[in-house]
C-alpha cells in the first residue's frame, strides 16, 4: 500500500486465537493448520488461499513485484533468510517463550536449552547485520518483514520480560536494524492491525480501509 499498489487494499479480520477462532470452519477452509496468519485473495477466480506467513510474503511480493530481489543470487539470499526465520522463530516463541513465560513450572533445563539457542540466533543475526544494512543486503525485503516482529520485539521491547536474562543489549547491530525498521510509517501502521491489547491508540482490531487508521 505504501508503495502505491492500489490492488494491495485489504480487509484484516481479527481471528482471536485466545478464544479459539482459528478452529472455526470458515477459517479452517483458508488454513487447514488452524494458525494465524492466513490470506484469501479475492482478486483471482476462484479466490486463492495462502497459509504460512512465508508463503503469504512470497505470494504478495511476487504478485506486486515488491520487496523481493529480482537478481537470482540476491533472491536466493533473501529466501534463505526468510526460510531461516520459519525454522528459527519457533525456538524463540514456542520454545523459549513457552518455558520462560508461560509454563506453570519454571523448569531450568528447557529454559537454559532454549535461551542458549535464542542467544545463538541473536548472535547470528548480529554478525550478519555487522556489515549489511538489512538481513539479505542493502534493501529492506520480505526476510526483514518476517524476522523483525519476533527478533525486533526481543531486542527493543523486552519480549517475555527476558531482555536482561538474554542480555539483548549486547546485540547492537540487531538493535540498530530493528530500530530502523520500526521507524517505517508502514510498519507503524501494520503493528496496529488486529491488535487488541496494550494502549488503545496502538490498537486497530479490524482494518477494512486505509482511513481506518485515522478514525
Ligand atoms: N509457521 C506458521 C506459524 C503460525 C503460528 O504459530 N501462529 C500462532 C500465533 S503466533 C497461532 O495461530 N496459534 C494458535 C494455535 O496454535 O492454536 C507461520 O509462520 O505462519
Amino acid at each position: 500500500m505504501a508503495l502505491g499498489h492500489e490492488g494491495a487494499e485489504y480487509d484484516a479480520h481479527l481471528i482471536n486465537i485466545g478464544e479459539g477462532a482459528q478452529f472455526g470452519s470458515d477459517f479452517v477452509a483458508i488454513n487447514p493448520n488452524s494458525k494465524i496468519p492466513a490470506l484469501l485473495d479475492h482478486s483471482t477466480s476462484p479466490p486463492t488461499r495462502v497459509f504460512e506467513s512465508a508463503a503469504i510474503l512470497i505470494y504478495l511480493a511476487e504478485k506486486f513485484g515488491a520487496f523481493i530481489p529480482v537478481d537470482p543470487a540476491q533472491r536466493a539470499e533473501c529466501l534463505s533468510w526468510l526460510m531461516w526465520q520459519m525454522g528459527a522463530g519457533p525456538f524463540l516463541g514456542g520454545g523459549f517463550g513457552h518455558f520462560y513465560a508461560y509454563a506453570p513450572e519454571k523448569l531450568e533445563y528447557p529454559i537454559d536449552r532454549y535461551a542458549m539457542e535464542v542467544k545463538r540466533q541473536l548472535d547470528l543475526l548480529d554478525k550478519n547485520l555487522a556489515n549489511r544494512r538489512y538481513l539479505s543486503g542493502d534493501e529492506y525485503d520480505i526476510a526483514d518483514m518476517a524476522s523483525y516482529p519476533w527478533y525486533g520485539t526481543a531486542v527493543l521491547h523486552n519480549l517475555y520480560d527476558a531482555a536482561e536474562f538474554l542480555n539483548v543489549a549486547s546485540y547492537k547491530n540487531v538493535i540498530r536494524w530493528a530500530e530502523e525498521i520500526e521507524e517505517r510509517p508502514a510498519v507503524q501502521r501494520g503493528l496496529r492491525v488486529n491488535r487488541v491489547w496494550g494502549p488503545e491508540e496502538h490498537q486497530l482490531a479490524e482494518r477494512h480501509d486505509a482511513s481506518d487508521f485515522d478514525s
